[in-house]
């Protein structure tokens, strides 16, 4: 009899593979120097976007940081617009304008991914309030690095969120380093759970290299979120496979540690083995990879053959239109 849970492991399988092909694929667009500004991948780190997510509705909302692209895919942005974004092309998700930290998508409930270390926390809070206030039936979920969470707002985002009882979820994406800093070497405490605790927020841990763990576990947290428990707070230990930026030679660590993640930890294979020993064949498996290798061929090259922006749209979508006068 086929295992209950296979089609939905899947899904998640599916969503994994979309996430790797793309970031390993902007690791060589970066290379040919086909991506404009900085981009950063998520390679290891795609059970946490993709767990968290699969227990989200398209109407919640989710803000990412400087290392977004896999969230904005889990949450259902199109890897087509997002591949004319990182090119600087019209018909990216943002005009092609924004680049890798600035995708978001609001159709999908993606507010955007932001290169300002923590503000993402910050803005997450906002949104929340906004929807306490408008007695909208909708959560908000905030992915935070590691490195992050010793930055002020990301207090003040806590303490907010917990004075209010607002309907966020804070999700701590630990890959080991900030930059090209080992975390714990500058984290003072008892760790990222015990930060939590001392502001009143609920906290828990989970293996965010598996991603049924994951999902499990964040359909408690996001279930209490959603049910106006206040906010709560997931720490997802997982690895970051690739450097800081998409350009980096990691000469600050050494090669095994990254062996050792992909061979005992990676969660790709691990879900997987999974499914493989409940049921599913490789080749349905390779399948799925196949399909989604060929769509990202797809995105690439419709991407690269789409145009630039037009001049004349510049100043569009913008805040504050250039007028040197304060308009308050
Ligand atoms: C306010 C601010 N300070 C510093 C930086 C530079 N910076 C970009 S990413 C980063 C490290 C973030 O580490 P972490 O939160 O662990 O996220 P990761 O890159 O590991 O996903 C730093 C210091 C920044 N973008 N914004
Ligand atoms: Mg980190």
């Amino acid at each position: 009899m086929p295992n209950p849970d296979t089609e939905r492991i899947l899904a998640l399988y599916r969503t994994m593979h979309l996430i790797r092909t793309f970031e390993e694929r902007v690791g060589v667009e970066m290379q040919k120097g086909n991506i404009y500004g900085s981009a950063h991948q998520s390679t290891g780190q795609e059970a946490v976007a993709t767990g968290v997510v699969s227990q989200l509705r398209k109407t919640d909302y989710l803000f990412s940081n400087h290392r977004g692209h896999g969230h904005a895919l889990a949450k259902g942005a199109n890897p087509f617009a997002m591949w004319k974004e990182l090119f600087g092309r019209a018909g990216g998700t943002c005009g092609g304008k924004g680049g890798s930290m600035h995708i978001a998508d609001f159709s999908v409930g993606m507010l955007g991914a932001n290169g300002i270390v923590a503000d993402g926390a910050t803005m997450a809070v906002g949104a929340a309030q906004a929807i306490r206030l408008l007695g909208e039936d909708r959560i908000v979920v905030a992915f935070i690095g590691d490195g992050t969470i010793n930055r002020g707002p990301f207090s003040e985002a806590l303490n907010w969120a917990k004075v209010y009882e607002l309907p966020v979820l804070f999700v701590i994406e630990d890959n080991v380093y900030a930059s090209t800093t080992l975390t714990k070497t500058v984290m003072a405490g008892q760790g990222v759970v015990a930060r939590a605790t001392a502001f009143g927020v609920p906290a828990i841990n989970v293996d965010g290299n598996d991603v049924i763990a994951v999902s499990d576990v964040a359909a408690t947290v996001v279930a209490d979120v959603r049910a106006s428990k206040g906010p709560r707070l997931l720490h997802a230990t997982t690895y970051r496979v690739r450097g800081h930026l998409a350009l980096d030679k990691m000469f600050y660590r050494d090669k095994k540690e990254i062996d050792d993640f992909m061979v005992h930890h990676e969660p790709i294979g691990k879900c997987r083995r999974w499914l493989t020993d409940h049921g599913t064949s490789a080749s349905a498996c390779d399948t799925i990879a196949n399909e989604i290798s060929a769509t990202i061929e797809r995105a690439v090259a419709e991407a690269l053959a789409a145009p630039q922006p037009d001049a004349r749209l510049a100043y569009t979508d913008v805040q504050d239109r250039g007028a040197p006068v304060w308009h308050g």
